[in-house]
């Protein structure tokens, strides 16, 4: 036990270390075996182990779908000029293309994810842990560029928009 907590590298917290100690020590709960642990838990949420395990899951697929959508959002809007916000809007509003190709593009790509599923690729552990680190990474970031979209699209404005393009 000694010898893995010695050779583990130091866990990054959230706040930086307070000179003379301060208040914030990382709860027990969050021991850093979860990827991306940073130690933020001030209300406690993930102190049952059960509840923990629920909120990792949850946090990796909002993170997922915000991940899509940020992409989906940006690129809509450069394909067809309409804001996301705007898109479900008009009854009468066509995709640039038809139900067959919609429907065949679906299944040409996911038919494509799908086949890959057998020869699963597994990284070293190393690799894996480092792509998981990523993963959330990305997925918190895109949680937070999603919240931002919401609050411009409350005054009307585009990602694009207010980026000028
Ligand atoms: C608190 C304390 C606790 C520790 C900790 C804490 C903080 C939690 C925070 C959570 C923030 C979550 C967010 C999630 C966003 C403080 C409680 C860590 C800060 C911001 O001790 O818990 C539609 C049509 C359009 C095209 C397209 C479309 C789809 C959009 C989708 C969006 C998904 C967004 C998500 C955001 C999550 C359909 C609108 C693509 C799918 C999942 O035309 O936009």
């Amino acid at each position: 036990r000694v010898i893995v907590a010695v050779a583990a590298a130091p866990k990054k917290s959230w706040i930086p270390a307070v000179k003379g100690g301060g208040n914030f020590t990382d709860p027990e709960w969050l021991d850093g075996s979860l990827p991306g642990d940073y130690g933020f838990d001030p209300l406690g949420l993930g102190k049952d182990p059960a509840f923990l395990k629920w909120y990792r899951e949850a946090e990796l697929i909002h993170g997922r779908w915000a991940m899509a959508a940020v992409v989906g959002i940006f690129i809509g809007q450069a394909w067809s000029g309409v804001p996301w916000f705007e898109a479900g809007a008009d009854p009468n509003a066509l995709a640039p293309f038809s139900f067959g190709s919609l429907l065949g593009t679906q299944l040409l790509l996911m038919g494509w994810v799908e086949s890959k599923r057998d020869g699963v690729y597994i990284p070293d552990t190393e690799k894996l842990e480092r792509l998981k680190l990523a993963e959330i990474k990305h997925a918190r970031i895109a949680m937070l560029a999603m919240l931002i979209f919401y609050f411009e699209a409350g005054q009307g404005k585009t990602p694009l928009g207010a980026l000028g393009l």
